[in-house]
């Protein structure tokens, strides 16, 4: 399979995140997607393409709003011109009883408008990283709807699943996969499926698709009672209007067994086979790992393997893997390429 690898990734580099009320090391750092990139080079999984081929802002303007793209462009220099130290935070949401239709002229509460937590910095370089992530996600979907493949992965951080049409949070940016799939039905793909296996609940992705029919997303997840994003990713979110029952949440609780994983993904994974999509994309988190830090799931390299495995009998026409969270830094690397190798097996 070939890798489609975002090599301007480091450009967003926090140092630290926000976390009871104090600054500690970041979780989602360069480091992830440099180790991914040393285990996917020994696997020889196939060739890796460095440089994205650009497709512009149009199709990421397909899910965001262009206010918010914007925002996040020029964001940090705002920060910086107010005399903004280091990475920038918000501080102020428009909460319920608020407005949030009204941009304020306020650069703080513009930051708020526009983000869902303060667990995410925003750096000098996270534009140009997260606008490269989306175009390596477009050249990899270009890959795995073209004549040679039937299949490609992208390698790719800040990750993308959190991010809603006009806000950033849970470390991401802009939607890969919800600009992969806008992206897939432009080019005439009439059924998108999106899988979600990362640990923590799209909620992003969710809500972009959630009243359409044309593109399906279901996501397994730790049960956001108790884990991120907390406010999002119940078992009764079905979907709304024309998008009733293209929607599908497998919450578990944190602890969970791997037998219950598996479980809760053959439900969806069911679900997926009777809407027959034209494209699977994976939102591809590997922190459900079991020795993942910020997680609690118990996987572990033989279920990564089978989790491939599965994905493959599942038999999609086109399947595009895009790498989400996962923050076993010295791990991840040997968890992704377990399953493009359990996916390949097959
Ligand atoms: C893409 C993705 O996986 N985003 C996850 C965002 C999670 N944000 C909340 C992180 C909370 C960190 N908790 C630290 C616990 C240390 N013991
Ligand atoms: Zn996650």
């Amino acid at each position: 399979m070939k890798t489609v690898y975002n090599e301007r990734h480091a450009l967003h580099a926090a140092t630290h995140e926000f976390f009871r009320g104090r600054l500690v090391p970041a979780f989602e750092v360069p480091a992830r997607a440099d180790y991914v990139l040393k285990a996917v080079q020994a696997a020889a999984l196939g060739e890796i393409l460095m440089t994205p081929v650009d497709h512009g802002l149009a199709p990421l303007e397909r899910v965001h709003a262009p206010a918010y793209l914007r925002f996040v462009q020029g964001a940090h220099a705002e920060w910086q011109a107010l005399g903004g130290e280091g990475d920038a935070f918000p501080a102020v949401w428009p909460v319920r009883s608020l407005r949030s239709d009204l941009e304020p002229q306020s650069f703080a509460a513009r930051m708020g408008l526009y983000s869902m937590d303060s667990g995410t910095p925003l750096t000098a370089g996270s534009w140009e990283a997260a606008y490269w992530g989306a175009q390596a996600s477009l050249t990899g979907l270009d890959i795995a709807l073209g004549e040679e493949e039937r299949a490609a992965y992208v390698l790719t951080r800040p990750p993308g699943h959190h991010a809603g049409a006009d806000f950033f949070g849970g470390y991401c940016f802009i939607n890969n996969a919800a600009v992969a799939a806008q992206a897939a039905r432009d080019a005439g793909l009439a059924r998108v499926a999106i899988l979600d296996v990362d640990y923590h609940h799209g909620n992003g992705t969710q809500a972009i698709f959630y009243e359409r029919a044309d593109v399906f997303y279901a996501s397994l997840h730790g049960d956001p009672r108790t884990e991120y994003p907390f406010f999002l990713g119940h078992a009764d979110e079905r979907g709304a209007g024309t998008g009733l029952r293209f929607n599908a949440n497998e919450p578990l609780p944190a602890g969970s067994s791997n037998e219950a994983w598996f479980a809760a993904l053959d439900r969806l994974l069911a679900q997926l086979q009777a809407y027959a999509p034209e494209l699977l994309i994976v939102s591809l988190g590997v922190d459900t790992y079991g020795g993942d830090p910020i997680s609690h799931f118990k996987l572990d390299r033989p279920e990564f393997v089978e989790m491939g495995a599965r994905l493959a009998a599942f038999g999609a026409p086109r399947t595009l893997f895009l790498q989400e969270g996962g923050y076993a830094t010295e791990a991840i690397g040997h968890n992704v390429v377990a399953v493009l190798r359990g996916f390949e097996s097959r």
